[in-house]
């Protein structure tokens, strides 16, 4: 699976040979086989980048935050070292790109949407530190009158989106600059990135340089044309073409490559489980392509918005296989049969649990 536009060199800082990531142009998507007996945080080296263009290189001694808008009543300019200075925050949550899993429509209902044909591998969990977004805020002096609060980043393409205030002023939204203990990576959002838990990972706006806080809402092509379901089963909200992306949902993958090859004997069977909306509250698998489930172990840690591992031991005879893995979340939402899914032009919100193709040699 591959696109049709190579990725152009030097697009991104960190090494990303094939073995670990497919490539799509600028983005890089995590190829499963490599969660395989990792820990539970996605270690940064195999994390997946999704640009909008090349990685900025960002010089932190000239880097400044600005926060700005009609919405504070005392701008700000803040450095690195201003910000480093802060009280320190630290959030485990994942990152999915809204188009995770759209190469489903295509392979299930044969429509091919708009956008990267991502499998499962747009998603990642990592610790997170950095400054709660509401202290930047409240040192801004947010107005009450403040409506939405929108990053932009400084990347050429000047990738924004909005929050609403009460999104950006909850305990776990963070100005991040660390990524599982170190220095935030070029590709992940150097000097300092925005974590917004739970939602689609647009609005986790990398390399931030300006915070607008507004009175009004704010309409952008990232919540009116991208990153909202517009098609035929969605009705327009103007200015939106349909209604707007906010938290991901409930989703498992396998830690084994598309197609895997596995050696018949007893296996293993791992993956991860998220949801946007809670923590997991079940896996269960199928070897029949959904028509019987069995419970799969959940692992701690078992994180609202950043999942949890399952494991289940497999007696893998010669032959084709597959292994379909369903969860649920503690909010009660399940991940749907494929056929259920409702076609959205970008071919967003994929949730439904599908048969992963394994051949035991
Ligand atoms: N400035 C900026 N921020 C950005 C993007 C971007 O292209 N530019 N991509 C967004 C999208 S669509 C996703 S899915 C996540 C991906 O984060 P990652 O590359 O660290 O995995 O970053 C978001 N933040
Ligand atoms: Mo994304």
């Amino acid at each position: 699976m591959t696109t049709a536009k190579p990725t152009p060199p030097g697009t991104h800082v960190k090494p990303t040979p094939p073995e670990i990531f497919i490539a799509h142009d600028v983005c890089m998507e995590t190829r499963w086989e490599n969660m395989y007996g990792r820990g539970y945080l996605t270690p940064a080296s195999i994390f997946f980048i999704r640009n909008h263009t090349a990685t900025p290189i960002i010089d932190a001694k000239t880097w400044r935050l600005r926060v700005e808008g009609p919405g504070v009543a005392n701008p700000l300019e803040l450095t690195y070292d201003d910000i480093l200075a802060m009280p320190s925050t630290t959030a485990v949550r994942h990152l999915e790109c809204a188009g995770n899993a759209r190469v489903f429509f295509e392979e299930h209902q044969g429509r091919r949407a708009k956008g990267r044909p991502w499998r499962f591998g747009s998603y990642g969990v990592a610790e997170w530190t950095g400054v709660a977004l509401r202290e930047i805020l409240e040192r801004a002096r947010i107005k009450p009158s403040a409506v939405d609060v929108m990053p932009t980043g400084l990347d050429d393409k000047r990738v924004e989106r909005p929050m609403p205030v009460a999104k950006a002023m909850q305990d776990d939204t963070l100005l991040a600059y660390a990524m599982n203990g170190d220095v935030l990576p070029p590709d992940h959002g150097f000097p300092a990135r925005v974590i917004v838990s739970g939602w689609v990972a647009v609005n986790s706006i990398k390399w931030v340089g300006t915070i607008f806080v507004s009175e009004e809402p704010i309409y952008v092509e990232r919540n009116t044309v991208e990153y909202v379901l517009a098609g035929p089963g969605y009705a327009p909200e103007p200015p939106a073409l349909g209604p707007v992306l906010t938290t991901t949902p409930v989703r498992s993958a396998i830690a084994l490559a598309w197609p895997a090859s596995l050696q018949a004997g007893s296996r293993i069977i791992r993956g991860h489980a998220w949801s946007g909306t809670g923590a997991i509250a079940a896996v269960e698998y199928s070897l029949d392509g959904g028509r019987s489930w069995a419970p799969a172990e959940i692992r701690e840690p078992n994180i609202p918005a950043a999942g949890c591992r399952w494991e289940f031991l497999w007696d893998a005879k010669p032959g084709a296989h597959t292994i379909t893995t369903r969860a649920t979340d503690t909010e009660g939402h399940t991940q749907p049969a494929p056929d259920t899914v409702p076609w959205n032009d970008r071919g967003y919100e994929w949730g439904a649990y599908v048969a992963h193709p394994v051949e035991v040699v």
